[in-house]
């Protein structure tokens, strides 16, 4: 019983599985645009959910989840986003992807952009990301 309660208080510790962030990116900005999209994968060891994202570079960042409906393409907000335990979840252009609205300046390519991703299990995880040009689908294989 001791060596449970022991376990259980390392798990919610500083010892909480990190949730590992690769291939970031961020799309640069037209000029009077104020709002920019970026994306990232994410992997969490013993599942995790993403549940809230902050950039000192925006007003606010939302998730976002693009739909493609009788072909209009809309955008929905998602509360939060799970990531099952051990398998890569990719945000990427077309499905889901962080919003950043209100953004305190524009991107340009070249730049970095700071997020702070906010986990139920890890915490909080600050990254940046480069932000690639306009036009770019991706970051270069
Ligand atoms: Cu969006």
């Amino acid at each position: 019983m001791i060596g449970f309660l022991l376990l259980a208080t390392a798990a919610r510790g500083a010892d909480a599985p990190a949730v590992a962030v690769s291939g970031g990116w961020a799309r640069a900005t037209l000029p009077h645009q104020d709002e920019a999209a970026a994306y990232l994968t994410l992997r969490s060891p013993g599942g995790d959910t993403l549940t809230a994202i902050d950039s000192p570079d925006a007003g606010m960042v939302m998730l976002h989840q693009s739909t493609q409906r009788n072909g209009v393409a809309s955008m929905q907000d998602m509360d939060s986003l799970a990531l099952p335990a051990g398998q890569p979840v990719a945000l990427a252009p077309g499905g889901t992807h962080l919003m950043l609205m209100d953004m305190k300046h524009g991107l340009k390519a070249g730049e970095t952009l700071r997020l702070s991703l906010h986990f139920t299990k890890a915490g909080t995880v600050s990254v940046a990301v480069p932000v690639l040009p306009v036009g770019a689908t991706g970051p270069a294989p």
